[in-house]
């Protein structure tokens, strides 16, 4: 394992037993403040000490049950005082409030922030004020892994008002949805303009995965975990025939088949020996994942041991990502552990560091340049943040560790905005946005 630079040794945090699967743990869920004026510097602001968990992340979250949160998010005004020298990531809260945030994101060439709550709410933040969007709720079930996951909106969204959501049902399955926004406000989504693409059946509550992108290549990429439980208890890892510890890709939006269709060069496109819409498999909860031109970068949840990111083109169908035969780089659930035709991790670390990957973006803003092409990424139970560059040999290199553990409590996700800059998302309800300290 490669670690150049440990800044903080694996003595950092005390994360007890970070096995994804066990009772996970239940938080605060009472009625949060709702609003957050700050000077100080974000950097002491949050320090906040993680708990130790015995969840993981995407094996994430809270607190089942409905929440009580009656309040409305509101936008937080901070003044952070850059200072000169080598880059030093701040982050800098941008709005509070929300019950349990899980992504922003935004159109292209929207100056707004969409933030995806997991009980079942999109909130857009526009000109300083945060706007209810959509509220599916009633639809949504929310406890830990469950709940309204992912958020994609259509290349074209400016013209067609396209998005896509994908979230846990109340019989606890995921449904993939397309919303259209409202003809009237384009602060608001139409509720009842939802059309079901694709429903998928979970054996267990956790590993759901539920990061939804649109790819370089216009069709909406759609990442599934195993179905759950621990160990791919139901035997989805290897299977191509399944939906499940899978990377999908179909073609929507306007001129697609009904409900949605299969790209030509989807490696069983035919149906003969996998599913039509499978475009890789191997994926243990692959909770957060993204592109970066031509790239994907996938961080998949390990289970007991190891966390692990991987990269690969967007262009080579039916890669095998090696769950459960390898946990990260480690053989796993194979008396053999062959590793011919397996895509290896670029990075794996051990839960001595760590215990949930939050798979994060490939910088690509313009307000600070020495970040560019670093791809950033946390872990959920220990609030760190580090980068790294895709080497020329497919490791990792240029590691860096930007925000030490500690640093969020919950670290639910990575975001981004139109310009390309990045945000975190905490399980308290915050949304942050990485700055130059
Ligand atoms: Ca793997």
């Amino acid at each position: 394992m490669r670690r150049t630079i440990l800044m903080i040794a694996a003595t950092a945090l005390a994360v007890a037993a970070c096995s994804g699967d066990d009772e996970p743990t239940t938080s605060d869920d009472g009625v949060r403040p709702s609003v957050v004026t700050t000077t100080t510097p974000p950097s002491t602001a949050m320090a906040a000490t993680p708990e130790a968990t015995t969840t993981t992340a995407a094996e994430t979250t809270t607190s089942g049950a409905e929440s009580t949160t009656t309040t409305t998010p509101e936008v937080v005004t901070t003044t952070t005082a850059a200072s000169g020298g080598p880059l030093v990531l701040a982050a800098e809260p941008v709005a509070d409030g929300f019950e349990q945030p899980v992504l922003v994101i935004a159109p292209p060439g929207d100056p707004r922030l969409f933030v995806v709550d997991q009980p079942g709410r999109i909130w857009v933040i526009d000109e300083g004020t945060v706007l209810p969007f959509l509220d599916i709720k009633s639809l949504v079930t929310f406890n830990n892994e469950q709940g309204l996951l992912g958020l994609a909106f259509h290349p074209d969204y400016a013209a067609n008002g396209l998005f896509y959501i994908d979230y846990i049902d109340r019989d606890g399955n995921t449904r993939l949805v397309e919303y259209m926004v409202s003809t009237s406000d384009p602060n608001a989504a139409d509720p009842d303009s939802g059309r079901e693409l694709l429903r998928v059946d979970q054996p267990a509550a956790n590993h759901n995965g539920g990061m939804i992108a649109f790819g370089p290549d216009g069709y909406l990429w759609f990442g599934l975990g195993d179905g759950g439980a621990s160990d791919d208890r139901f035997g989805n890892g290897q299977r191509a025939d399944t939906l499940l510890a899978a990377m999908l890709r179909i073609e929507v939006g306007p001129g697609a088949p009904e409900p949605y269709g299969i790209p030509p060069d989807n490696p069983y496109a035919d149906g003969e020996d996998g599913a039509p819409e499978v475009w890789a498999i191997g994926l243990r909860n692959p909770w957060r994942w993204s592109f970066d031109d031509k790239l994907v970068y996938i961080g998949d949840v390990g289970q007991n041991e190891i966390e692990e990111i991987s990269a690969a083109s967007t262009n080579i169908a039916g890669l095998n990502y090696g769950w459960p035969i390898m946990e990260g780089r480690a053989c796993f659930q194979s008396e053999s552990c062959d590793q011919a035709g397996l895509v290896i991790p670029l990075l794996d670390y051990p839960h001595s560091d760590g215990c949930s990957i939050t798979g994060g973006f490939v910088y690509r803003g313009k307000e600070m340049p020495e970040l560019d092409g670093h791809y950033l990424y946390g872990d959920y139970c220990t609030g760190w943040v580090r980068s790294l560059k895709l080497a020329n040999d497919g490791g990792a290199s240029a590691e860096t560790e930007w925000m030490p553990a500690g640093t969020f409590a919950g670290l639910t996700s990575f975001g981004v905005d139109s310009a390309g800059e990045l945000y975190v998302t905490t399980q308290a309800g915050t949304v942050y946005k990485l700055v130059r300290g």
